[in-house]
Parts: C-alpha cells; sequence; structure tokens
C-alpha cells in the first residue's frame, strides 16, 4: 500500500528493512492511481530516495531557528514552571524608577529600545542587534514584552529570562505595573480542544504529538491523534465568510475563491505523511544541543487528504508551465503574530504545477473536515515535502519570482551541517528545506523498554518515513 509511513511487524532490525527501500532514487517510485466514476481520483504515494544524509539534515534542522530562542538556551529546558520564571521582573532595590509613559518614549534604536517585564524597565537596545529574530522583540519596543511573551509562552525559560535581566535599567513605577496587560485578551484563549493522549512539548503555541504505541497502531493516523505544530494562535475562521486570495505577481492577475468555488473542482484524494523537520530533536540533542521543541519521534502523522488539486485552480487562470516565468507558490496562513504578520512559507512553482505532484488545497482529513488545529477550513497539502511548507488556515497564495520572505521560509527550517553553531549560521548559506530523506524509528518497545525474545526473535514496531 502506499505510503510513506508504515507499519512494520519486523522479525529482524529495522536498518535492514530501510536499506532495502532506500536503494535507489527514483522518485515517486511507487504511486498508483484509483479514478472514481463521479470524476474524482485518488493517488497513494511511496517515495524512494537514497538516505545517505538523513543523519546530515537531521542534525541540521534541530539547529532551525526557533524564532528569537536564544543562543544559551538548551532544547530541554525551554519550557519551565511558573515559579522559576517568577524570580525575574521582580522589584529590584536602589534602581530609578520609570513609568510607561517613561518606556513609551523609547521605541526604536535611535531612542534606546525600553520595554517593561513585570516591575522590570529594560534597554534591550544591544540585545536586539545581537540576538537572532531579536527583532521580533521590537513589537514590545516603548511597552511591555509581556503581550509578547503571552504569544511566544515558550521563551519564558531562564535562559533567556536571565539575559535579559542584564539588561536591567530601573523599576516600573507600582501604579503602572500590570496595567498594560489588564485588557489582553489571551491570544490562546480560543483553542481547539484536544485529545489528552497527545503530549505537550509546549502549550502556547500548541505543539503536541501522540505516544509512539499509538502511532504505529495506525497505518492512517487517527485526526484527533495527529501531531500537531502550531507557531500561533489557531485562528478561529468562519467558512461562511471564508475567501482565498490567488495573486500572480508575474501578471496581476487575482483571483478570490470562496469555500464553495474551491469544493466546485474536481475532488482529489492523496494518502500523504506529513512530518515536522523537528521530529526526533530530542535525540539530536543527545549527541550535540540543538534549540527548538524536544520532539520526541511522533511529530508525524499519515492522512488521506482531500480536495482542489492546484494545478487545476491555476490551469484557471492561465497558469501552466509554459505560461509562466515564476518560480516559486508563496502560501501564508490565517495565523498572525503580534505584529500582524501571518504563518508563511514557499514551494518550487513545479511541485505545484506538476499534476503529478498532487498538492492539494484540502478541506478534509480522512473523510472529516479538516480539524481546526489541522487548518480549517482549507490548507494545503505538499506530498513528500516537509511540514513547514504544509500551510494551514490557507489565506493567500502567492505565484512569484521570489521564495516567500517569511521568518519560516528565511530564517528557519534549513539543514546545516554540524560544524554551525548559533555564533556562525548564516541562513543565507543554506536552502529552505523541501523533501525530506528516509528515516525509520522503533515505536515499540519504547526506549528503555523489556523485549520479549520468542525463539529466539523479538517483534518490533516501527515508523518508516519512504520521503522523496
Ligand atoms: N498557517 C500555519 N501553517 C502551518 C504551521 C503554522 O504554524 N501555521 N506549522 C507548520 C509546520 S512547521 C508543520 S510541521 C505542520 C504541522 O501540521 P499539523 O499541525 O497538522 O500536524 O504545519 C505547518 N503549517
Ligand atoms: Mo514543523
Amino acid at each position: 500500500m502506499s505510503n510513506l509511513m508504515t507499519r512494520v511487524f519486523l522479525q529482524r532490525l529495522p536498518p535492514k528493512l530501510c536499506a532495502g527501500i532506500s536503494v535507489g532514487s527514483n522518485r515517486y517510485k511507487h504511486s498508483h492511481w484509483e479514478h472514481h466514476e463521479n470524476g474524482s481520483s485518488e493517488r497513494h504515494w511511496v517515495y524512494s530516495r537514497n538516505s545517505a544524509v538523513a543523519g546530515l539534515i537531521g542534525v541540521g534542522a534541530g539547529v532551525a531557528l526557533w524564532l528569537n530562542a536564544h543562543r544559551s538556551a538548551e532544547a530541554a529546558s525551554l519550557l519551565t514552571t511558573d515559579q522559576e520564571v517568577s524570580a525575574f521582573g521582580a522589584y529590584r532595590d536602589g534602581l530609578p524608577e520609570y513609568t510607561l509613559d517613561d518606556v513609551s518614549k523609547h521605541a526604536s534604536v535611535k531612542e534606546r529600545v525600553w520595554v517593561a517585564y513585570r516591575h522590570g524597565v529594560y534597554d534591550i537596545t544591544d540585545f536586539i542587534q545581537e540576538h537572532p529574530g531579536g527583532d521580533k522583540i521590537l513589537m514590545g519596543a516603548g511597552g511591555s514584552v509581556e503581550p509578547f511573551w503571552a504569544l511566544y509562552a515558550v521563551h519564558k525559560n531562564p535562559h533567556v529570562l536571565e539575559l535579559f535581566e542584564k539588561y536591567r535599567i530601573g523599576n516600573l513605577s507600582s501604579s503602572d505595573v500590570g496595567a498594560h496587560v489588564k485588557d489582553m485578551d489571551d491570544p490562546y484563549g480560543n483553542e481547539p480542544r484536544r485529545h489528552v493522549a497527545l503530549k505537550p512539548s509546549s502549550k502556547k503555541p500548541f505543539n503536541a504529538e501522540p505516544p509512539l504505541p499509538l502511532l504505529a497502531d495506525n497505518l492512517i493516523t487517527p485526526n484527533e491523534l495527529f501531531y500537531v505544530r502550531n507557531h500561533l494562535p489557531v485562528p478561529d475562521v468562519d467558512a461562511s465568510t471564508y475567501e482565498l486570495d490567488i495573486t500572480d505577481e508575474e501578471t496581476d492577475k487575482e483571483k478570490v475563491l470562496t469555500l464553495d468555488a474551491i469544493k466546485k473542482y474536481p475532488k482529489h484524494t492523496v494518502t500523504a505523511t506529513i512530518q515536522c523537520a523537528g521530529n526526533r530533536r530530542s535525540e539530536m540533542t543527545r549527541v550535540k544541543a540543538v534549540k527548538g521543541l524536544s520532539w520526541g519521534q511522533a511529530a508525524i502523522g499519515n492522512a488521506k487528504w482531500s480536495g482542489a488539486r492546484l494545478c487545476d485552480v491555476l490551469k484557471d487562470m492561465g497558469i501552466e508551465r509554459d505560461t509562466t516565468d515564476a518560480l516559486h507558490v508563496q502560501f501564508e496562513g490565517l495565523d498572525t503574530d503580534p505584529a500582524n504578520m501571518p504563518y508563511g512559507s514557499s514551494i518550487p512553482i513545479e511541485k505545484a504545477l506538476d499534476p503529478y505532484g498532487d498538492v492539494i488545497l484540502a478541506y478534509e482529513m480522512n473523510g472529516e473536515t479538516i480539524p481546526r488545529d489541522h487548518g480549517y477550513p482549507i490548507r494545503v497539502i505538499v506530498p513528500g515535502v516537509v511540514g513547514a511548507r504544509n500551510v494551514k488556515w490557507l489565506g493567500k497564495i502567492i505565484i512569484s519570482k521570489k521564495e516567500s520572505d517569511a521568518h519560516w521560509q528565511q530564517n528557519d527550517y534549513k539543514g546545516f551541517a554540524p560544524n554551525v553553531d548559533w555564533d556562525t549560521v548564516d541562513f543565507k548559506k543554506s536552502p529552505a528545506i523541501q523533501e525530506l530523506p528516509v528515516i525509520s524509528a522503533i515505536c515499540e518497545p519504547l526506549e528503555g523498554g523489556t523485549v520479549k525474545v520468542k525463539n529466539g526473535k523479538v517483534k518490533l514496531r516501527g515508523e518508516c518515513l519512504f520521503h522523496s
């Protein structure tokens, strides 16, 4: 059968199996079609390709930036308790007092950038200039970084806060403490309910994976057990007013599609595995400390996705191989950061225009309406390509000569050799990850578990990702 992740009952160790499947470099080696009488079609994917680079890319992907996570942070300690956090931003004797009004006068590098955090006032000008992604903190410039942290709660780790405390210049006048957060709604106040079996690696934004044995139980991952990887709060999209905006930068042509209009295109179903580039980062950390969410082995899932083929929609706009000079298809989500910037990334246009590429604007996951966590009402599915390009809550498509300039395309989700670290990384030097290499992992027994030997044999279960 199709798909990238498969349930295997082995009597030998997986490397043997994987050596078997990774020989040869034909892409899309085994895919087969099922055409249905109602005009819809279905394709199952099995990829194979040489896996020699797997280790390298795997380790490199772990280096990928997690917004402005700080250099000294270790993946394992990214999440911390409120108690550890509460020591920071406390009142400190002997420092001058400033009001929020004073702070607001320092909102640019020229005037020095001040922010308030709990009782503390900080001059973070140097921090911004020295740290990757530090510019994100400019969102709180001249005011409070609390709204910023409420959104990127993952940064409430001791390393970031400790470092932050070095920039302390004063105390916030007591009447202003907390004033700036009173009317702030929790941006994560409207999240969907999640299955209790999902183990979060961060709660705000929500990121979670299922237990490995449950993953191995199902070739098709049930929707509620499918790992969730959100960078921002889940948007609450009203399907009745939903619109997908498609712009061709080459011709300035624009098309706006409602959900009903998307559903009028022939319905196409693909079974495709999605994997986060950070999957198994916790294992990488054992080799060398890497930053980012400390995923186990289950930031991966396999589902049947149904929707309109992107190539059909683009063809309708006159965009085909012979008619366009564009090189990339950019996607934007309806989820936005505090500066109102949407999640975004892009794929090469060949993949989008290839009728065998199976890129779809999906509205169903395993025969059900796509759940909110997975992109309701429309999500682009790019089979064989890293999770980060499978943009959820799709709001905009831009046909362009350029890659997306979003953070997640330019400064994250790139692979680097293990000798590159946070002091030497130059994101421009590495291409954005698209296709992922072959990996395999044992799902049962769990690490540290016991194996039962029966007639000199052991039973193992695992996942195997056949990615092109
Ligand atoms: N709009 C939007 N799309 C997104 C993301 C996101 O945060 N926002 N995360 C990406 C990443 S990094 C991954 S791995 C997958 C995760 O998809 P899932 O949550 O359905 O498993 O979605 C991708 N698409
Ligand atoms: Mo991801």
